[in-house]
């Protein structure tokens, strides 16, 4: 069975190729991002939801920009953001507070609706909501959307990288790239293989395609 990394955002894919074969294809699949406070929680539930809809062994991504002083902002909110504000705006806005530290963080959820054996990353088990407990309760029909919101494990990688909010510069990459330094380059000025070798999403895959090939 083949693997499909659920995401509406080619650059990831591109970036997720680098370390996973052919074997990987995009499921261009919008699947409900919960609100929550961490990559994590919204991770897990999205593979939930993708594996009921693919019916094959799916990888979601969640992503994104925490700065420092600004209480970790727009972190799990940071493709709102980016679609409300803009780049350029929250750059501005980090500069202008004086506030440069900043973290991307990356949280790879694997489903493939079988159960995990013990290793150091964590396994999210999920937690029946109440509204699930209520319909079953009244003995009414399970749909998929509250399978989803099961118990069904998921598997997580994480990664992260330290950086600096700066002016924006190259054209690389998507999304934050451009106002995200690491080593005096942005990650828009780097190749793909560069940024995989320092990012957030590169360290979380590399965990990951360790883990995977042994599965
Ligand atoms: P999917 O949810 O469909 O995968 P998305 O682009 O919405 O696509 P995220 O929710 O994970 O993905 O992304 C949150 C935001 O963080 C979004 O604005 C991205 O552009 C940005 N982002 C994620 N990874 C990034 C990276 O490696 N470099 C720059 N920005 C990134």
């Amino acid at each position: 069975m083949s693997l499909r990394y659920v995401t509406t955002n080619e650059g990831k894919v591109r970036e997720a190729l680098e370390y996973l074969d052919d074997d990987v294809t995009q499921l261009d699949y919008d699947y409900t991002e919960v609100q929550a406070e961490d990559l994590e929680t919204v991770a897990a539930h999205g593979a939930r939801e993708a594996f009921v809809h693919a019916g094959e062994p799916v990888i979601v991504d969640d992503a994104g920009l925490f700065i420092d002083d600004l209480d970790g902002f727009p972190g799990p909110y940071s493709s709102y953001v980016e679609d409300t504000l803009g780049v350029e705006r929250v750059g501005r806005l980090a500069r202008e507070e004086g506030t440069l530290d900043a973290q991307f963080r990356c949280v790879i959820a694997y489903c493939d609706g079988e159960e995990f054996a013990a290793t150091p990353e964590p396994v999210d088990r999920g937690e029946r909501r109440g509204q699930d407990l209520a319909a079953d309760a009244r003995g009414s029909a399970t749909t998929d959307a509250q399978v989803a919101g099961g118990d069904v494990p998921v598997k997580l990688f994480t990664g992260a990288v330290p950086g600096t909010i700066v002016e924006p510069r190259g054209d690389g990459g998507f999304g934050y790239d451009p106002i995200f330094e690491h080593g005096g380059k942005t990650l828009a000025e780097m190749s793909a293989e560069e940024k995989n070798a320092i990012s957030h999403r590169g360290r979380a895959l590399a965990k990951f395609a360790e883990w995977f090939a042994e599965r």
